[in-house]
């Protein structure tokens, strides 16, 4: 099964890269970010608690997300593999995204890191904001999901580097050339 996480700082272009990548290669998506926005919308119990948190650029705690993640895994039946998208975002999040797809008979085969500096993060949050009026693509909220992901989120690199699965793709560029360096890694290394 060809197990993809995507991950890189908000705005680096995970969502984007993954839906290409469904395509080329066949696989489920699951973006915990969707999810999340999905539970939102639908005034959900856990949409109420996540909603607190993303607003301010938070992280939603570990124990919630890993739950829903293992339903959302035992829903799946696509045999070609599944893209992370947004997850892990903590180291506890990679150890149990490992322990359960080791239980499945599985596990991650490439984590691409998606690198995007600062600058352009925050422009284009900033335009996506102004567009969707998505209510955590506002400067403040965005400056905190910066200091969370440095904090929380980059460390798991290390977590994939040991693993020998890590692969860094200059984030930059049109969404096609991004494209085209990552479908280079995945079938490079398959
Ligand atoms: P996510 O939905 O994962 O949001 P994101 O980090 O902003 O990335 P996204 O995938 O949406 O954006 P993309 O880079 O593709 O998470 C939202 C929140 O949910 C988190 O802050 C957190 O609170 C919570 N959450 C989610 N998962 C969690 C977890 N596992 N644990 C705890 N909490 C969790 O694109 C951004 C913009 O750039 C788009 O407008 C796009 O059009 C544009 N763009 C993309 N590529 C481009 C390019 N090459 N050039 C120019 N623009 C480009």
């Amino acid at each position: 099964m060809l197990n993809v996480v995507i991950f890189g700082a908000p705005g680096s272009g995970k969502g984007t890269q993954s839906k290409l990548i469904i395509k080329e290669f066949g696989l489920e998506h699951i973006s915990t970010g969707d999810v999340l926005r999905t539970e939102m919308k639908n005034g959900t119990e856990l949409g109420k608690i996540a909603k607190g948190y993303i607003e301010k650029g938070q992280l939603v705690p570990d124990e919630l997300i890993i739950g829903m993640l293992a339903k959302v895994l035992d829903s799946i039946e696509n045999k070609n593999g599944v893209i992370f998208d947004g997850f892990p975002r903590t180291i506890k999040q990679a150890e149990e995204l490992k322990k359960m797809l080791n239980e499945r008979k599985t596990d991650v085969k490439y984590a691409i890191n998606l690198d995007v500096e600062e600058d352009e993060l925050i422009n284009r949050l900033l335009e996506r904001g102004r567009l969707s009026g998505r209510s955590d693509d506002n400067l403040e909220t965005i400056k905190n999901r910066l200091e969370v992901y440095h904090s929380q989120t980059a460390p798991v690199a290390g977590f994939y580097i040991k693993e020998g699965k890590h692969h860094t793709i200059k984030g930059v560029g049109t969404i096609e050339e991004i494209f085209e360096r990552i479908k280079k890694k995945l079938c490079q290394t398959s």
